[in-house]
């Protein structure tokens, strides 16, 4: 199928996704919002200030399959981007409360369905690096939701498990096109990152039997260069899915460091520091196995 054709197939089914995905997303996002004075633990552990909707209909990239691009309709001035990838034989839905989630923070965010769900993360790294020009070329296309708001210059990676392990490889081999990572129970046997210069959040689960932190994400870590921002979030007996749209329980705490994160990181916002590094952060104390930002 070429590009125009499944492009225009797609057209056919688009206003009445798209009004579905409106109603939906609109009653997802929260009327409240971090206020003037700033942000807080209370207002970083749910939905921001922003409206938000989302479309499927884009330009085809070779290297994902679907996705779906979340953005917050009022936001003002442009806007930072994040791609997110799932792990082996996941699909969008097992992700995408991340896209819903950043969006009413101010983002807009590409979640993918990787060509085949059983690739390896050299694969789902193409396909994040991809999701990153998409966003980019969305920011230029006349008719799209986005034109005119994209700050190319500002784009994150995230992925779950192989799509964490895709995360860091993409982190390792295109750093400079890049601002910001955050694998979450990321997956890649021997993982070696040590081009990485871009701020990177590596979170993990305890008692994760998938992708063991001993030799996944803790390794994947110490790997990172020194002079690399770089933080270490371990979830006292969290399992290989403490990130997904699954653990319900786990979303404001892993959604209050992922939007720190990107907030300090990609928009050099130094307001959120303290939510990484500072009395909000050892708050959670009794919560982490494990909370290292050097090491
Ligand atoms: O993406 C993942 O959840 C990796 C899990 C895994 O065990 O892969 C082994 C083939």
């Amino acid at each position: 199928m070429t590009n125009s054709s499944r492009y225009s197939l797609l057209r056919g089914s688009r206003l009445s996704l798209l009004a579905l995905l409106s109603v939906v997303l609109a009653a997802c996002a929260s009327t409240m919002n971090s206020g003037e004075d700033g942000p807080t633990v209370a207002s970083l552990s749910r939905s921001g200030p922003y409206q938000i909707r989302a479309y499927i209909s884009m330009p085809d990239a070779p290297e994902f399959a679907g996705a779906t691009i979340y953005y917050p309709l009022d936001a003002t001035g442009m806007l930072a981007g994040v791609a997110v990838a799932p792990g082996f034989t996941e699909k969008q839905r097992h992700i995408n409360w991340w896209g819903s989630l950043l969006a009413t923070h101010g983002y807009a965010v590409i979640i993918l369905d990787t060509n085949d769900p059983r690739e390896r993360p050299e694969a789902r790294a193409e396909a994040l690096m991809a999701g990153v020009r998409t966003l980019r070329a969305e920011g230029q296309r006349e008719g799209s939701p986005l034109n005119g708001r994209i700050d190319a210059s500002r784009m994150a990676i995230m992925g779950h498990s192989m799509g964490g392990g895709g995360a860091l490889l993409a982190a390792n081999a295109h750093s400079a096109e890049l601002s910001a990572a955050i694998p979450f129970t990321p997956w890649q046997p021997a993982g070696d990152f040590s081009t990485i210069t871009i701020p990177t959040l590596v979170i993990a689960g305890e008692a994760d039997t998938i992708a063991p932190v001993a030799e996944h994400a803790w390794p994947h870590y110490q790997s990172i260069p020194e002079g690399t921002p770089r933080a270490f979030l371990e979830l006292k007996a969290g399992d290989h899915f403490i990130a997904n749209n699954s653990a319900d329980q786990w979303h404001a705490l892993m959604g209050r460091y992922g939007i720190a994160w990107l907030k300090l990181y990609m928009d050099g916002d130094e307001r959120y520091r303290q939510f990484i590094d500072g009395p909000a952060r050892q708050a959670d104390d009794a919560l982490f196995s494990r909370y290292t930002l050097g090491e």
